[in-house]
């Protein structure tokens, strides 16, 4: 059976933001309990306490042995293979080459952090978000990269798949993943984000996390093949203008891209971070559009079409066009601005006392390079230039940090992006000026607001409006 894709939001913004409340507290109470995690508050509760001490001096009888049986076990995450934990890791031998990874490997049993499901009603029409918390560098692991599916993640068999390209062009073919392997190649890497990151936060901050405010972005490494190469082999016929490019999933989502674009930097992927592209992302192949929003890179793509107009498909008509205060709406309003966001400290984190935090976090912009972040902790009064780590990248995420002595009483932490075209990240407010208040969340698409997070005296961050 062919299903209809949801719509894009349910009606009624207060009924979704409890929802999303409700799932991100329940995620974030076992948070709280994991050491590991950067949201962990400590054993507050008493109970629990006891039991920890009794396990600990059960620990300590033991000892001797769990020499003999090399005991203890921590729990595995999803994503990780429980192993055997020694006390003294030197007095035994570690596990064997390949004897229980699959060949393939996975994380250290330590690490938990994982992609984050929205409350929508299915799971097929769904968002995930990236744990940008605990991110590092600018690569997104492939296991964590964000997902935006309208009718789930297709299977398809790569030795079946085929990519039809027609319409105004010289000679319509077909290509098989054979044929596209053999084109010359590129990698680029670069963010993808779904022009829905931040949604929930236009009217007042609603997710705790950075992962529920910015989790639709990441960043791979993407290897294939330039869209020119092919569209210069079919060969477009003059007048042609835009393309069109369909999906192979149940949600055959569709979308106009203007050909100029396709020329200039867009191209077809096989490749994500070394190995083939994941199922999620569009296996065996899908659409990179640098800079522009993430709908546009169709995933699992199947067919293009080169005309004189852009296709007005649902995805540009009813979907993905911005309201504006008038009544009217903006239709292709393709790049993602200048953004940034402190992913450390964010959000329901806990600083354990006053001190040294080195602050960090991740700025891009569709435009191109980002050429300054500034961050502020004192609500926007005062701003510091932060460092720029390398790769500094066009339309890629760029890790920028600063050094911050908290004093311990209360602070609003701010980051602000400026692009190389001069292009200076907006407050919220600025943004709802701008865009007005007539979508059912204010606006829905491109948020690309300065976000704020409250450090309070008792070291706790929470995620807050601040102009
Ligand atoms: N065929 C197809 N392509 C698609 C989608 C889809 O549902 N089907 N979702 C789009 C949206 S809205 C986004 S934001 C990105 C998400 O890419 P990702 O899941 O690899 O992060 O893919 C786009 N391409
Ligand atoms: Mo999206």
């Amino acid at each position: 059976m062919k299903t209809r894709p949801l719509p894009e939001l349910p009606a009624g913004t207060t009924a979704l933001h409890q929802k999303l409340q409700a799932q991100e507290a329940l995620f974030l109470e076992n948070e709280r309990r994991n050491p590991e995690s950067p949201y962990y508050h400590g054993d507050a509760d008493p109970a629990r306490q006891r039991r920890r001490f009794l396990l600990g001096s059960v620990a300590a009888l033991g000892a001797a042995a769990l020499a003999k049986t090399g005991a203890a076990h921590a729990k595995a995450p999803p994503g990780a293979i429980e192993r055997t934990v020694f006390p003294d890791p030197t007095k035994a031998q570690g596990v064997g080459v390949g004897v229980d990874d699959g060949g393939y490997g996975f994380r250290s049993q330590f690490e938990t952090e994982v992609r984050w499901r929205f409350g929508t009603k299915t799971t097929e029409s769904s968002w995930s978000m990236t744990p940008l918390e605990k991110s590092q560098g600018i690569i997104t692991p492939s296991g964590l990269h964000y997902e935006r599916h309208h009718g789930g993640i297709a299977t398809i068999d790569p030795t079946k798949h085929m990519l039809y390209i027609h319409g105004m062009v010289d000679e319509a073919k077909k290509f098989n993943m054979q044929d596209i392997r053999r084109f010359p190649f590129m990698s680029r890497i670069c963010f993808l984000e779904c022009s829905g990151n931040g949604l929930t936060e236009w009217i007042k901050p609603t997710l705790k996390t950075v992962q529920g405010t910015h989790g639709l972005t990441s960043t791979s490494e993407w290897t294939g093949v330039p869209l020119s190469t092919l569209l210069n082999e079919v060969g477009v016929k003059s007048g042609g203008k835009w393309l069109l490019a369909e999906g192979g999933d149940a949600a055959v989502m569709t979308r106009s891209i203007p050909l100029e674009k396709a020329m200039a930097d867009c191209f077809l992927a096989y490749g994500q971070n070394g190995e083939a592209i994941r199922p999620e992302q569009g296996y065996p192949l899908r659409l990179v559009v640098p800079g522009y929003e993430g709908n546009m890179c169709i995933k699992w793509i199947r067919r293009i079409e080169i005309s004189d107009t852009p296709f007005m498909t649902r995805e540009e008509t009813s979907k993905y066009t911005d309201l504006m205060p008038d009544g009217s709406a903006l239709q292709f309003s393709f790049t993602m601005e200048a953004k940034s966001v402190i992913t450390y400290p964010s959000g329901e984190m806990l600083l354990q006392r006053p001190g040294f935090y080195e602050i960090t976090g991740l700025a891009w912009s569709g435009k191109g390079l980002v050429k300054k972040v500034e961050v502020s902790v004192d609500s926007g009064k005062n701003w510091r230039e932060a460092k720029l780590h390398g790769p500094i990248l066009p339309m890629c995420h760029t890790r920028f940090s600063i050094p911050w002595e908290w004093d311990g009483k209360e602070a609003i932490l701010q980051s602000r992006c400026t692009d190389e075209t001069g292009y200076v990240q907006p407050t919220i407010k600025e943004l709802v000026a701008q865009r007005g208040t007539n979508g059912p969340l204010a606006s829905i698409y491109h948020l690309n607001g300065i976000q704020s997070w409250k450090v309070a005296a008792t070291g706790e961050v929470s995620n807050v409006h601040h102009y």
